[in-house]
């Protein structure tokens, strides 16, 4: 298939990128760089040296034999480039990653706020308009989030894919209706992809739009058997406070001695699912599209809950870490159930890579390897959801020899 990753040089979007192109796709990245200016913005830098854009895309020419086309695009701003490049290249499927996808960013103070949100919805609805516009038929799979759930509303109930049957109450009586899962969102970033979600509704109702969300849960792990064959291939590790998430920190945490930053009591639980199942998740999505005139199609793509405490103590207990318990910076439920269900992707054929001592300690070797590109006055998270919530000092100002 001919297939546009949109965000094709972030975390998830290059290794996909590669994934697709050694299963033969014929594919094109279209990214702005934005993550990587951001990381100028923060002084921070991905703790995995990551290479410029054409250095990696030529080397993975040279190692593979397969070509991947790149623009530079702003999505959010630049909607008549977009219309051009979607012309020319015509592609059959589009994979939708490109928006600013920190939580604690998201909420640093109001220019982030507004970045978030107008970067955001801007780049999703310019995508839709396009397609309507240009008339092109590829169906669209993006990148959701399990956060647009909110997390414990349901209580021990699973979280369904996308939709709810309600009944609703008429002077008839009641009837019954399906319903978007209603929206919680926990920070301006997750509220940004609700808002995704009713424009998704939209646009599949008006303009038959081919759509598939797909609800992820929070991505581990670093390399795909794609990313590692050369390592100017490297995929990009987030360990700062605003965009590393918590198992690949606390991976980096343990294998640097620092102690593991529990926010709260730990009680938080969350879904998780390890890079290489991403990559596969976004092939079955896109050869198993929706058919035009239909609703769009949820997949929660996650494979196991966890509770942060209990990650915490399972890295400490392998990798012999101490585990601190630090003020919350966020404004969320101290304890959650979470119960997800995932029947559509293990129907189409995946077979889910979970939490094992083997794959804690990929991260554990890449942490350990680039150890002295971390800056220890970048772990402790800083970004508060409201003004004035206290957060902790760095707890430790020198790398452990
Ligand atoms: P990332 O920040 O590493 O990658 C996003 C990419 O999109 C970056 O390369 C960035 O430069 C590009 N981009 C952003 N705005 C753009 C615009 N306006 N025009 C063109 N390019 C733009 O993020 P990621 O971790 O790879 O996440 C990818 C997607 O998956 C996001 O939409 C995110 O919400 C979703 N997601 C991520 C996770 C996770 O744990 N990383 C979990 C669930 C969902
Ligand atoms: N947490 C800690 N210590 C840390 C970092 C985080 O206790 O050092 C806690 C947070 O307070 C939170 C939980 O761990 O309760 C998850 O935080 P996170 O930063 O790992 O993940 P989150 O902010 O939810 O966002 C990430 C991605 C986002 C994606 C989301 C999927 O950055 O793009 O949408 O995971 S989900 O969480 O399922 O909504």
């Amino acid at each position: 298939m001919r297939v546009m990753v949109l965000g094709g040089d972030g975390f998830c979007g290059w290794p996909t990128s590669l994934y697709l192109s050694d299963r033969g796709h014929d594919v094109t990245i279209i990214d702005n760089l934005s993550r990587r200016k951001i990381d100028v913005e923060l002084e921070v830098e991905s703790l995995t040296p990551i290479r410029p854009v054409s250095e990696r895309i030529g080397v993975w020419h040279e190692v593979s034999g397969h070509a991947l086309g790149f623009v530079n695009l702003d999505l959010a701003t630049e909607y008549d480039r977009l219309v051009a490049v979607l012309e020319k290249y015509r592609p059959e499927a589009i994979v939708h990653f490109a928006e600013q996808r920190a939580a604690p960013y998201s909420m640093r103070n109001t220019h982030t706020k507004r970045y978030t949100v107008d970067n955001n919805v801007r780049a999703t609805h310019n995508l839709l308009t396009a397609l309507v516009a240009t008339g092109i038929d590829a169906s669209l799979v993006h990148l959701g989030t399990m956060g647009v759930y909110g997390y414990g509303w349901s209580g021990s109930a699973p979280i369904p894919e996308g939709y709810l049957t309600v009944k609703v109450p008429t002077p008839d009586g009641e009837i019954e209706r399906e319903i978007l899962h209603p929206a919680n969102p926990g920070s301006v970033y997750h509220m940004t992809k609700t808002l995704d979600q009713l424009m998704f509704s939209f646009y599949a109702k008006n303009d038959a739009l081919r759509i598939t969300d797909l609800h992820q849960g929070i991505v581990w792990g670093t390399q795909t058997g794609q990313t590692s064959r050369d390592e100017r291939l490297i995929n990009r590790f987030d360990y700062d406070g605003d965009y590393g998430t918590v198992l690949n920190r606390f991976l980096m945490q343990a294998a640097i001695g620092h102690p593991l930053t529990v926010h709260g009591t730990g009680g938080q639980t969350r879904a998780f699912i390890h890079i290489r199942d991403t990559v596969r998740c976004i092939e079955i999505a896109i050869t198993n599209p929706p058919l035009a005139g239909d609703k769009p199609r949820v997949l929660n793509q996650m494979t196991e809950t966890h509770r942060v405490m209990d990650l915490a103590k399972m890295v400490a207990d392998v990798m012999g870490a101490d585990i601190a318990y630090l003020p919350n910076p966020r404004r969320e439920a101290e304890e959650n159930d979470l119960a997800v269900r995932n029947d559509q992707f293990l129907a189409l054929g995946l077979q889910p890579t979970t939490l094992s001592e083997g794959l804690l300690d990929e991260g554990r070797q890449v942490a350990a390897r680039y150890r002295g590109r971390v800056d220890p006055s970048k772990i402790v998270c800083r970004s508060v959801w409201r003004a004035g919530m206290e957060t902790a000092d760095d707890l430790v100002t020198e790398l452990p020899a």
